[in-house]
């Protein structure tokens, strides 16, 4: 969902101190902070890999001397390795530690899970990031404002801990036209966020996680929102916890996993409870994957291969809860379409025949036949076409 290049360097002081470091001897040093969407998805994964890390509070100084430096810009999560790796991407970094770690894997055995699984982490990844933003911007401006304060300046005045959250909200404020959060959406949002909920509470009065009693790669991305911006922000959590209680316990869960308890469901089956949650993504964010993809073939037509793809390629239309809106064309959330694409090419005849089959009754049909018009590929942190 990266929208923004920026520099923490502005804001820098020397003296403001932080917790912990980066080179904590830990095997992993996990870089985020508390109130970030994408950090929480990294650290419920990490805690239920059982793996040896620690986190460091990504202040401004962490910032301008470790992250820009080594990934180029200015992004959380940063993973680092005892080996001095450096991983961006919660993808990346998530495929890392399971490529590295032993352990269960939060794969899904079956490929037709494990499609779900790919599915939900591109609805949680790139679509629930709009409810996420709305009411975080909405209802909970003033404490999110001080929280980032609070997170980069842990030392400082108060006062100074406001002027520095406000300079750090402003960048992240500005997204929230991006996504399409507006007065002519601001209904749509929440109606979709509130179906989504009692859809989801539904689901887990049959069982604690996505697919069984132990979660996957889908209820880790599905925690990056629904736990810095739709559980801990304050008002957000209320709402939640009004709303629906199973998530709000879900959400408990999340945050202290019990590495490598509980089962998938057997036989690659998927709970029919998903179905809702699933039509929902499709009648509405596949409609804005298909349009990006081809403003991504018009764009790639010119490009030679190593071409870096822009973050944005204009502006779209797009329908939220039955409303209708504008936002930007963001052309990472057609690499985690990529995913889910890759997937399907590789299923085995009688998969394929029960993936065609959940699309069908989920009203994804387009999914079996698109295809992006060039490979993306992420070179040096960031996206390029092949
Ligand atoms: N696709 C990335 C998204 C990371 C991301 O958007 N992180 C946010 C904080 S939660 C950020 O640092 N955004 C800054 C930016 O987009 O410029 C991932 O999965 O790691």
């Amino acid at each position: 969902m990266r929208l923004l290049e920026h520099t923490f360097a502005e804001i820098r002081l020397d003296d403001w101190g932080g917790e912990g470091g980066a080179s904590d001897l830990m095997r992993y040093t996990l870089i985020g902070t508390e109130a970030s969407y994408f950090t929480g998805k990294a650290r419920a994964y990490l805690r239920w890999k059982g793996v040896d890390f620690s986190e460091t509070v990504a202040t401004p100084d962490i910032y301008s001397e470790v992250i820009e430096p080594r990934v180029g810009f200015a992004v959380i999560p940063v993973l680092l390795t005892a080996g001095d790796d450096i991983v961006q991407d919660t993808a990346s970094i998530i495929d890392y530690v399971e490529a590295h770690e032993p352990g269960p894997s939060v794969y899904p055995p079956g490929a037709v899970q494990r499609f779900v699984s790919l599915l939900i982490q591109l609805y949680a990844d790139e679509w629930l990031v709009i409810p996420a933003m709305h009411y975080r911007w909405t209802y909970n401006e003033d404490w999110i404002l001080e929280e980032f304060g609070r997170t980069a300046a842990p030392g400082a005045a108060a006062s100074e801990q406001v002027r520095v959250g406000r300079i750090i909200g402003e960048r992240f404020k500005s997204f929230v036209p991006r996504l399409g959060v507006s007065e002519d959406t601001l209904s749509g949002i929440e109606a979709h966020y509130e179906g989504f909920l009692a859809d989801f509470s539904a689901h887990l009065r049959t069982m604690p996680y996505l697919q069984g009693t132990r979660p996957g790669l889908g209820d880790f991305a599905l925690y990056g929102p629904l736990y810095a911006h739709l559980y801990r922000d304050p008002a957000s959590g209320a709402i939640m916890k009004r709303l629906a209680p199973p998530v709000a316990e879900w959400v408990e869960r999340m945050t202290v996993p019990a590495p490598g308890a509980g089962e998938f469901l057997s036989d690659d089956t998927v709970p029919e409870t998903l179905y809702p949650i699933l039509k929902r993504q499709m009648s509405e964010q596949l409609p804005i994957l298909t349009e990006a993809a081809a403003r991504l073939a018009e764009w790639a037509a010119v490009q030679p291969p190593g071409a870096r793809v822009p973050r944005q390629l204009g502006q779209q239309e797009f329908r939220i809860g039955g409303r209708r809106g504008e936002r930007a064309v963001i052309t990472f959330s057609l690499y985690r379409l990529q995913a889910v694409l890759d997937h399907y090419a590789a299923l085995s005849d009688a998969d394929r025949a029960a993936v065609d089959g959940l699309l069908a009754a989920t009203g994804g049909e387009a999914i079996s036949g698109m295809k992006l018009p060039r490979r993306l590929e992420r070179r040096e942190f960031r996206l390029v076409v092949a």
